[in-house]
């Protein structure tokens, strides 16, 4: 028995060592970047320069969206229709009569699999369709805002007792808890809705493939996702069409104009979602760092190796093949940001978030300028890194703000600014 616990102590501190070593050699001064050559956007894997706006919709956004998918994302193994929406409550009380509010659940039923999506709706108080944000949450549509009437989520949630959440499950505690990051007031002051799903609800956020949409497509004796198959990321990506496809149905949205919004892990999965499926019109990411806006090359802050080592299930396995081998990836995150083009994009940084690399994450919305540029639109409307708190806005829009890793109000009114200029 002793020797069981030398030996799991041995382990311990060998894992603790590793994870610190890991973390000591975390880049966080421009000065260590190393040399890196990132792939040249139009040019073609065969070779050849991309020279016009066919070549680049006909060959060269197909070959990246495939390398991205089979090398870093994951396929989503097969189609699956929404089997049912059930509407739960509306109401046109909602923010002092200032809103309309409406909770529904979308079901997925296949062979004995069975999932609830739950979606919460705030929309002007008018007639006509409105543009939406479209934007998972981290823990809970009762978590967004302070109105009673939402309810609580039964999903499994990370535990957090600062916020009520225990044993998985959230309580009346948790109510209003992530408030500070859903203005919204502002947003439907600005005309706009909002559409907000907690994201385990599709996929929970822990490397167990057992649960959420992937058992959905397994085959005979299948456990988890094969290498090039999805990881997280990818099914929270293939939930927000879902939601999507459910928009396109509702008379008071109007589903040409949905911006879909994420940060952090959920800033990832909007990209991914912006990048395979074009029925959104405009992609926003909040900090979305590694795996997301930011170059991996640059091994700034989080690097490949980090994050598919503490996160696992969040990529396909055969992005693992890239652990300390940035070089080799076929493509980089300007690629993924490209794929957008010509639709609107927004990248958003926090000077306190190094870990997401801000000027990784500049320098990719940048170098994806050539694409919409090559489509007859004007990319990011500069060559430097903006100040801080100096929002610029092409059809790419950037900024850099004070503060650490958050999504503020700040952030979200630089985003209905660019809505605006899009959408009104
Ligand atoms: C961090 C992770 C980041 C980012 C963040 C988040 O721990 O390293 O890639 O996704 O989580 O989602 O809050």
């Amino acid at each position: 028995m002793r020797c069981l616990n030398c030996i799991s102590l041995f382990f311990f501190l060998l894992l603790f060592q590793s994870a610190y070593a890991q973390r000591e050699n975390v880049i966080s001064e421009e000065s260590k970047v190393p040399e890196y050559q990132l792939p040249d956007i139009l040019t073609r894997f065969k070779g050849g320069k991309v020279k016009s706006e066919k070549v680049w919709v006909k060959k060269q956004r197909p070959e990246i969206l495939k390398l991205f998918t089979n090398e870093v994302y994951g396929k989503v193994p097969g189609n699956l229709d929404l089997s049912e929406v059930k509407i739960w409550e509306t109401s046109d009380q909602a923010l002092d009569g200032l809103a309309k509010r409406r909770q529904l659940s979308l079901f997925f039923k296949k062979d004995n699999h069975n999932l609830e999506v739950n979606v919460l709706i705030y929309l002007p108080q008018t007639n006509k369709k409105v543009p939406v944000f479209l934007a998972y949450n981290f823990t809970g549509n009762h978590a967004v805002f302070n109105d009673p009437n939402i309810r609580l989520t039964e999903s499994w949630v990370a535990n957090n007792p600062s916020v009520g959440i225990i044993n998985n499950q959230v309580t009346e505690q948790s109510r209003a808890t992530a408030s500070d990051r859903w203005p919204v007031d502002e947003i439907i002051k600005a005309g706009y809705g909002l559409v907000t799903v907690y994201y385990g609800d599709v996929d929970p956020d822990k490397n167990d493939f057992s649960d959420g949409i992937h058992p959905f497509f397994y085959k005979d004796n299948q456990n988890k996702p094969a290498y090039d198959e999805w990881g997280s990321i990818s099914a929270w990506a293939w939930g927000l069409s879902r939601v999507l496809d459910y928009l396109e149905k509702d008379p008071q949205v109007d589903s040409e104009k949905v911006a879909v919004l994420g940060h952090s892990r959920l800033g990832k999965a909007a990209l991914w979602a912006g990048a395979t499926d074009t029925r959104f019109a405009m992609v926003i990411s909040n900090e979305s760092g590694c795996g997301g806006a930011a170059l991996s090359r640059r091994r700034f802050g989080e690097t490949v190796q980090i994050i598919n080592t503490s996160f696992p299930h969040w990529f396909c396995d055969n992005f693992l093949k890239y652990n300390g081998n940035e070089d080799i990836l076929p493509v980089d995150q300007h690629m993924l940001l490209a794929l957008v083009a010509p639709r609107p994009l927004y990248v958003a940084s926090a000077e306190g978030d190094k870990w997401a690399d801000p000027r990784g994450e500049f320098l990719s919305a940048k170098y994806a300028s050539a694409v919409y540029e090559l489509l007859g639109v004007e990319g990011l409307p500069v060559k430097e890194m903006p100040a801080i708190n100096q929002p610029v806005m092409g059809t790419i829009g950037y900024h850099i703000r004070s503060g650490k890793h958050d999504l503020t109000l700040y952030d979200w009114q630089q985003y209905l600014k660019f809505a605006d200029k899009f959408f009104k």
